[in-house]
């Protein structure tokens, strides 16, 4: 149907709660705005009124004209695209569909740790970024301070990271400025003419981490200079500008080895071993991948059912899509013994069933918390 001809959205104007430094706000941001979705994105670290609705602590969560929630911007881009399915961001292929998903996946969580190393390692980025989520914190210079440690200390030396692999964890994003420079000198989005769900998984940490921040900021514009273009294209395009005749193009040439290596040899097997680590019940892993690293890594639920998405999506692909699939990734040994193995549920899949009505009036407190607490733990 032409969306003129379709009835207006039931559930909009939308209400984005979120932050302006954000690694997923800005993921979900840039998608609506590419969707032209109606929205006003509530800035500010409301962490307590997003909990008291949805009961879960995390950013950006939707909350719709009709009273529903929506959070996790992987479920909440997947429900919009059911509400305004013109110009799909999943392309037509199912085998293609499924390396989009994965490269937001991946995008999603395996750049998390290098965007913390960017933010609060080098002295200039950690003092600004400090500062500005501090509020400005005038008059109280040592806060800036505090929230730095904290911050690294929870995800940076406290999960996976020490003096020897630190250099390892900063280079992580040479090795993401390295791939995604030599696709966009080629094509404007990482799978063809228009953009798909593995270029909102990459613009998360791009955008409001490496493209923010001054140090990772200064390094793009020198040495990827295409990257931070696309950066500025992807903000900035409406599907409406690009028009319904989409070109997917599937993965192709040298430049894609590292990174489908550093998915089949580093992030699977880290979801993998994450997965068993929950299993076991362990609350911390050594996990040792082909390139990287990480000893005492925190076991996360949250990413066993990452995994566990990723397995039901591989293992509801035809034999053609599936053998697709393969082909690409078998110089770099292959996906599809971790894809295929017995799956460790993560009990999220309800939880992550989104939209939910409020949980107003579920709760025993009577009014709305505002604002968040230092003894909150924002993952910024
Ligand atoms: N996978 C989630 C992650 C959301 C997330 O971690 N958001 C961060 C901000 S970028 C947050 O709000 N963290 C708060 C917390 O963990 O307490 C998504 O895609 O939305």
């Amino acid at each position: 149907m032409e969306a003129s001809l379709r009835p207006k959205d039931p559930h909009g104007p939308y209400k984005v709660y979120g932050v302006d430094i954000s690694y997923f706000t800005g993921k979900l941001q840039a998608y609506m705005q590419y969707k032209n979705i109606p929205h006003e994105v509530v800035d500010g670290y409301d962490l307590g009124k997003v909990f008291f609705h949805t009961g879960i602590k995390k950013m950006p969560a939707v909350e719709t004209a009709d009273g529903q929630w929506l959070f996790d911007t992987t479920p909440t881009i997947q429900w919009f695209e059911t509400i305004y399915p013109d110009t799909p961001i999943t392309p037509r292929s199912n085998a293609l569909a499924f390396v989009s998903l994965l490269l937001e996946d991946y995008g999603d969580e395996w750049l998390w740790r290098p965007a913390m190393w960017w933010r609060w390692m080098p002295p200039i980025s950690r003092r600004a970024l400090g500062t500005k989520i501090m509020g400005g914190a005038m008059g109280a210079p040592a806060l800036w301070w505090y929230f730095a440690q904290r911050q690294s200390r929870e995800w940076l030396w406290g999960d996976g990271m020490s003096k020897t692999n630190s250099d390892n964890v900063r280079d992580m994003y040479f090795e993401e400025l390295a791939f995604l420079e030599a696709m966009f000198v080629k094509q404007p989005f990482l799978l063809g003419s228009h953009p798909s769900a593995a270029d909102f998984g990459y613009f998360a940490s791009m955008f409001r981490h490496f493209g923010n921040d001054p140090e990772p900021a200064e390094i793009m514009r020198a040495q990827a200079p295409h990257t931070y273009a696309w950066l500025a294209r992807l903000w900035s395009t409406k599907a409406t500008d690009l028009g319904a005749n989409q070109t997917w193009v599937f993965p192709k040439g040298k430049h894609w080895t590292p990174l489908l290596d550093r998915i089949a040899n580093d992030y699977l097997p880290y979801l993998r071993d994450n997965a068993i680590a929950l299993r076991d019940g362990k609350s911390r892993f050594d996990y040792l991948g082909k390139n990287h690293t990480f000893y005492r890594s925190k076991t996360t639920n949250y990413r066993v059912w990452c995994l566990e998405i990723l397995q039901r999506r591989y293992q509801a692909l035809n034999l053609r899509d599936r053998k697709r699939v393969d082909a690409l990734f078998a110089p770099v040994g292959g996906i599809s013994k971790i894809l295929t193995a017995k799956q460790i549920s993560a009990g999220m899949d309800k939880m992550f069933d989104v939209p939910k009505a409020s949980l107003k009036g579920t709760h025993i407190r009577l009014s709305e918390p505002r604002g968040w607490r230092l003894g909150a733990q924002p993952r910024n």
